[in-house]
């Protein structure tokens, strides 16, 4: 490319413009007239149609990339959780009324195409979820990044039940085809594994580590468009695809052995072939290990060799890159560097490893121990026995400059080490990317917090600088824009559409919070929104709600620390209740509970829990005596898709975590963002939205993290509460005796063991005070102009949480990166 380059040229937004466009990809792309188009021929031609408007704006911002070689945020990741492309890319392209306006001309239904995409569910949950965030967010502010992760051939699992029980299927989001990637196997980089390390010497006579590795694949970059929105800046995400290098052994086939033949094909391509089914809490897994380095070297020699020009001198690698490292997943990259700077290129270790501690920044998304990733040393050393070699020779660096800081204090040296010695010897990933790191950021106010103090504590004691915050935020596009048009239209019309790119600016609604009028149009909105996720879940699963109920959701990842249970037991109990004539029926406001959660394939407990959720939701929705003012729906397969429906209709969002235990949380943002309230604990984004929205708009209730923590310091005991609390006794009886069971009184009980044994994450300590918080909910929500001021003021004041935001707060606070405003 050179500044000749004649650019391409822009598509005309015009309808007629479009439908030329759209008529000719199905003809000559698809090879199909439109008589004859089936709906994914429509929806391919759509899709490429859109992608044609959105290329002048990709081009330029490589072309003007290459030519003022901005400093690049190269954001690393093994998880992207993209959701639908289409709306996104309708938006973006500033096509939305057009393209619905040139399908109508034609007898199509933009609608019915929008259903017809697979969403690339390339992500386990918040994590992937918060990349795709954040990517969006960098194109919108104009700010250069490439989005490095990996092309999963299938991606989250599909979630189905089976008598109530999870069961997993593979998620083939590319059976019908992939309209916005583009593939380019010319550009495959290489990249080693196992082998063994050698010394060499060359011709100048300079000794050298040399690793030579007994395998190799190749990486094919697959590059996806990521339009800002109000800019015409398009950035990359380029996920890679593991092939091997020679297709297979002909000779070996011939000769009959065909599975022989295709070994090398097959342990290739097994390395991008399935999103590991992870959230919080990793399995020490080999493939694992080698996806992680597959991409991260993948994306390392393509940012060295093809995104800078030949001849960058590589010591100001600092002034135009930042590694950030999402999580520990890609912490790998560290050693990968020194080995390309010091083996390859045959830079001084003092010279590697100062470039090294300039480029990477680390963010942590847990405060669970067993989250933060180990690998044992006889695995990484099987798999990259150059990459260990390097660790290790950080580690004695490091540990002699600990030695010289804190003289004698061999403790302190044990647990600072990069390498664990028990319970068998390993890396602690978390402490290489702490040491390497120049910035670590926790994810919120209080997570960034217990980082600092707790999980990581000694590190902020000897580099305080290091250490930072940046509180999550998410895309007010596709989160609000998109997801809740009417909503957004109400908006609009009220303070402007400058929200969209500044949501800051929502906090203009406050006033409206006073205006009946707007209330009620608000509300009517709501209404509107219940029943329009009523239709689809009636069409998507067949589950039948009231479109007037109170929509109470609870919709995450299925972990113990989140406390699924805490929900189940308030609904338990509000049954139960119900049933003894404790509780009036005709007091209980009608209640639609959503769950919606996948349990990791080998999380056993997670997934009784389902099964527990689910038999107990049976047991209720068919139980007439409620008059269906109670009514539990569990929708398979939670997704992005579906949460941009559910998300705008729910009233009430369930964020009920152990305080101390969730980093951060972002589905809590996109519910208050939609105008529903929270109900929650002082945990994680969670303390910061309270604090925005206000106490009286937001329901607080259990145990503070420095409560939790007296409470396990001084024992604490499941069994002695539920003894004193007759309703928690009662609700837990009613599981055990069966009631949810068919009278099988045993299937039920190791979750009910799990919860009277050790209840590790407190669920029962916290019953009380969250069902009296529940009983705040019931009452308030009777007030339904109070509860409706109450959800204006949650929009109005959680403009802080969009992810444009926190990009921002990267900048300032990590990256040093600077907007490029695209000049054309
Ligand atoms: O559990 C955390 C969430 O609290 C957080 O909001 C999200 C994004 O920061 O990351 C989630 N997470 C953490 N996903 N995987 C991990 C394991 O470290």
């Amino acid at each position: 490319m050179n500044d000749m380059t004649p650019p391409v040229a822009a598509r005309e937004h015009t309808v007629e413009s479009f439908t030329r466009e759209f008529l000719r990809e199905l003809n000559f792309g698809r090879g199909v007239d439109l008589d004859r188009a089936s709906a994914n021929d429509k929806y391919m031609a759509l899709a490429r149609t859109v992608r044609h408007y959105l290329m002048t704006g990709w081009l330029e911002t490589l072309r003007n990339q290459y030519r003022d070689q901005a400093k690049v945020v190269a954001y690393l990741s093994a998880e992207f959780l993209l959701g639908r492309q289409l709306d996104n890319n309708l938006l973006t392209s500033n096509l939305e009324g057009i393209a619905r306006e040139s399908l109508d001309q034609l007898g199509i239904s933009l609608d019915d195409l929008r259903e017809v995409e697979i969403e690339p569910g390339l992500g386990n949950g918040g994590l992937g979820r918060l990349a795709a965030c954040f990517i969006d967010s960098l194109a919108t502010l104009d700010v250069p990044c490439i989005g490095y992760g990996i092309r999963y051939e299938y991606g989250i699992f599909k979630q189905a039940f089976v008598d109530g029980h999870q069961v997993e299927k593979p998620d083939t989001w590319l059976a019908l085809g992939s309209p916005w990637e583009f593939p380019h196997p010319e550009n495959a980089v290489t990249v080693g594994f196992g082998g063994h390390v050698e010394d060499v010497t060359d011709e100048d006579g300079v000794k050298r580590r040399d690793w030579v590795p007994a395998s190799v694949v190749n990486g094919v970059p697959y590059n996806y468009m990521v339009p800002g929105y109000g800019t015409n800046r398009v950035n990359t995400l380029r996920l890679w695809s593991a092939r091997a290098p020679k297709a297979f052994n002909l000779q070996v086939f011939n000769e009959g052995g065909y599975e022989e033949a295709v070994k090398n094909q097959t342990f290739a391509e097994n390395i991008s072939k399935v999103l590991y089914p992870e959230d919080s809490t990793p399995q020490g897994k080999e493939l694992r290990l080698q996806q992680q380095y597959f991409f991260v070297a993948c994306s390392i020699a393509d940012f060295l060799c093809n995104v800078l020009p030949q001849d960058f001198d590589l010591h100001r690698l600092p002034d135009r890159i930042t590694w950030q490292l999402n999580d520990t997943h890609p912490v790998i990259a560290v050693p990968e560097l020194m080995r390309q700077l010091v083996d390859l290129r045959g830079w001084t270790w003092e010279d590697a490893w100062g470039v090294t501690q300039k480029v990477f920044a680390y963010t942590c998304h847990t405060l669970l121990p067993e989250a933060l990733e180990v690998w044992p040393v006889d695995l990484l050393g099987k798999l990259l026995p150059r990459h260990l070699e390097i660790i290790y020779r950080i580690n004695e660096l490091f540990l002699e400059e600990l030695r010289d800081t804190y003289p004698g204090d061999e403790l302190k040296v044990r647990h600072m080490s990069i390498i664990a010695e028990h319970p068998v010897r390993a890396v602690r990933m978390a402490h290489l990317a702490t040491v390497a790191g120049f910035k670590v950021n926790g994810v919120a106010a209080l997570h960034s917090e217990l980082l600092r103090d707790k999980v990581l504590s000694d590190f902020a004691q000897l580099w305080p600088e290091k250490f930072t915050n940046v509180t999550n935020g998410v895309t007010p596009r596709r989160f609000v824009r998109i997801a809740n048009p009417s909503m957004s239209g109400l908006v609009t019309e009220a303070i402007g559409d400058g929200w969209i790119k500044d949501l800051s600016q929502l906090s203009r609604l406050e006033p409206l919070a006073e205006d009946a009028e707007f209330r009620r149009r608000f509300r009517d909105i709501k209404a509107a929104n219940k029943v329009e996720f009523a239709r689809v879940l009636k069409e998507r699963d067949g589950i039948e709600i009231a479109g007037d109920a109170m929509v109470d959701a609870m919709v995450k990842r299925l972990h113990e620390y989140k406390r699924q249970t805490l929900k189940l037991l308030h609904i338990v109990s509000l049954y139960q209740r119900i049933g003894s004539g404790a509780l009036p029926l005709e007091s209980v406001t009608p209640r639609t509970f959503v769950f919606g959660a996948k349990a990791a394939p080998g999380y056993a407990l997670a997934k009784q829990i389902i099964a527990l959720i689910n038999a107990v939701g049976s047991t209720i929705n068919a139980d007439a005596s409620l008059e269906g003012r109670l009514k539990v729906a569990f929708p398979a397969n939670y997704n992005v898709t579906l949460a941009e429906k559910l998300i705008p209709a729910a009233d009430l969002s369930e964020q009920i975590s152990l305080a101390g235990k969730e980093a951060s949380g972002t589905g809590n943002m996109k519910f208050a963002l939609n105008g529903a309230l929270t109900i929650g604990t002082d945990d994680g984004a969670n303390v910061e939205i309270r604090e925005l929205v206000g106490d009286e708009n937001f329901f607080l209730f259990g145990m503070s993290e420095p409560e939790v923590a007296d409470l396990e310091a001084s024992g604490y005991s499941p069994e002695a509460v539920y003894a004193s609390d007759p309703d928690l006794k009662a609700a837990i009886d009613l599981i055990s005796s069966g009631a949810f069971s068919g009278g099988d009184r045993t299937l039920h009980e190791p979750v009910i063991a799990a919860l009277l044994g050790e209840d590790r994450f407190m669920a029962l300590a916290d019953f009380r005070s969250y069902v009296d918080a529940q009983d705040r909910v019931e009452a308030y929500y009777g007030d339904f102009e109070a509860w409706s001021r109450s959800a204006i003021l949650n929009v109005a004041r959680s403009g802080f949480f969009s992810s444009d935001r926190s990009m921002v707060d990267y900048m300032d606070r990590i990256w040093g990166a600077k907007p490029v405003k695209q000049n054309f």
